[in-house]
């Protein structure tokens, strides 16, 4: 672990900066990519942003103000890559030359030279914020929404549990920059494509309930997905829908795969540790929030994780 400060100081001596996000891309790992390519940029250095999957048009609001430019990387970053197998395919040649890594996941496996880890950050914009105080660099507009994306939907709109006094304050530092949080809201959490709904509709339709109503189970194969038209960014935070029913202390969703397998996320309330659970699969994450990795058929997917539920609820409620 190397400290903020010190971050600072190598970013600010370093060019050619090539910065890696997650594959799957969400907006805290967009948001905080851009935001430090950004803030790079306007110091007069060459950076630029890479991700294995297309980067949704719908960010495209702060994603087009960082300067397209082409260059041979001196100095890698990753953002918000707890592993190198989060990387994706694309970008997994670098996986053992990333030089730092700026993380908030407890689960970060440490492949970087250096890591800078804060568990207690809601988002990795929120570390990304100080970081871009700490170089030097005046947060503008662009810079604002970008770290206000981040902070935005990586707390599900400031409404879940990784919240902190701290989130807030960086968020109001961003609206102070000029970050436009009622379109960015708008834009993150209303509005859905038609794809998206469909998708929704038909996930929904699948659910079952275990646990005396406790558990609530969802899945979506890729027949699915083909029929409603729906790709990946369509299918972003899906996983958070079991959730929201009353009584429910762990929803899992199980995504279809090419490979015969399946990807499960868990989300849980304050009671249950989802990355516990995913663990038991190799998977991980956070204690609200967490994911793995099941080979084999809907059914044998689907009970083998709605078993592991089960005993976790039994075992802690
Ligand atoms: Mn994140």
């Amino acid at each position: 672990m190397i400290t903020l400060e010190a971050v600072a100081k190598t970013l600010l001596e370093k060019d050619n900066i090539l910065i890696l996000t997650h594959r799957s891309p969400d907006g805290d790992t967009i948001g905080s990519g851009y935001a430090l390519c950004i803030a790079l940029q306007r110091l007069g250095k060459a950076v630029r942003v890479e991700c294995s999957d297309t980067i949704p048009q719908k960010y495209a609001y702060f994603t087009e103000k960082a300067k397209r430019v082409e260059f041979d990387e001196k100095f890698i970053v990753s953002v918000d890559v707890a592993d190198t197998q989060l990387l994706g395919d694309r970008l997994s040649v670098y996986a053992d030359k990333i030089d730092i890594c700026i993380d908030h996941h407890g689960s970060n496996t440490h492949y970087a030279k250096d890591l800078y880890v804060e568990p207690g950050a809601a988002a990795t914009a929120q570390i990304i914020a100080r970081l871009i105080r700490l170089m030097g660099v005046e947060t503008d507009r662009d810079i604002a929404n970008a770290v206000f994306t981040g902070l935005s939907t990586d707390t599900g709109c400031f409404r879940y549990t990784n919240v902190t006094s701290e989130t807030h304050r960086t968020a109001a530092d961003m609206i102070d920059c000029g970050a436009e949080s009622g379109m960015i809201n708008r834009l993150m959490f209303e509005t859905k494509s038609r794809a998206r709904m469909d998708i929704e509709r038909r996930t929904l339709d699948t659910m079952e309930f275990f646990a005396g109503g406790r558990c609530a189970v969802v899945y979506t194969t890729l027949d699915m997905i083909k029929s409603a038209d729906a790709s990946d960014s369509d299918m972003e935070g899906i996983s958070s829908m079991t959730r929201q029913i009353e009584g429910v202390v762990a929803g899992v969703t199980l995504r279809e795969q090419e490979n015969g397998r399946f990807k499960i996320s868990v989300r849980t309330t304050d009671e249950l540790d989802a990355s516990v659970i995913c663990s038991e699969f190799g998977g991980g994450g956070h204690k609200a929030a967490a994911g793995c990795v099941i080979k084999g058929t809907l059914d044998e997917a689907k009970s083998a994780i709605t078993g592991a539920v089960c005993r976790a609820i039994e075992e802690n409620i």
